[in-house]
């Protein structure tokens, strides 16, 4: 999959900046820890720096469960409990260098259902409407869950799709699913760049 860099991509006046649940519970010691997790943070802080500079809108997407949450093991769901609303677990890695004026997004935030895309009942879409945004640059947590249904859901709705290649990990709870995933994203429209 041909990879751009940095400088082949510079930050357009309709880009904003998407970090996708880059949470403690997804990192390592969290209850649903990512291999090699928190190596995302590094990266993202490079891109959170420049959509900074740029004066382009940062969003920050966040797991947002109530504790008897349906994707929960214990309530039928396939995962261990995780980014329970309010507990430090669903908070961002304290090394997540955030500006003040990052637009949070909170999802899953019903019992009944569970939602992997950002765009999934929230204001997402309206927010990056009012913002004029058009191309959004992609990264965080996870490459074959959130990651991958909230790029997908972004280009059917027609955004340009800029994933950042460095700053995502995957579950793989198969082995081989978060390759599959950048493959798909690929393949879905979505343009790889990296951080070099
Ligand atoms: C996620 C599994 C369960 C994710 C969220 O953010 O990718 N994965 N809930
Ligand atoms: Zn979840």
């Amino acid at each position: 999959m041909p990879t751009l860099t940095p400088s082949d991509s510079p930050i357009r006046a309709d880009d904003a900046l998407l970090v996708v649940d880059v949470q403690n519970d997804f990192l390592p010691g969290g209850s649903l820890a990512v291999p090699d997790g928190d190596a995302v943070v590094a990266p993202l802080n490079a891109w959170l720096a420049r959509f900074a500079a740029a004066g382009r809108p940062i969003f920050a997407t966040r797991d947002w469960h109530p504790a008897d949450h349906c994707s929960f093991r214990e309530f039928g769901g396939i995962w261990p409990a995780h980014c329970v609303a309010g507990t430090p677990g669903a908070a961002f890695a304290p090394g997540l260098a955030l500006p003040a004026s990052a637009q949070v997004v909170s999802k899953a935030t019903r019992r009944e259902a569970d939602a992997y895309s950002g765009f999934s009942g929230t204001d997402l879409e309206e927010r990056l409407r009012r913002a004029g945004v058009r191309r959004l640059f992609a990264g965080g947590l996870a490459t074959d869950y959130c990651v991958l249904n909230s790029v997908r859901d972004a280009l059917s709705l027609g955004y340009e799709v800029m994933l950042l290649r460095d700053a995502v990990r995957a579950v793989d709870v198969h082995p081989g699913d978060g390759e599959r995933a950048l493959a798909a994203m690929a393949e879905a429209g979505a343009r790889l760049v990296g951080n070099a």
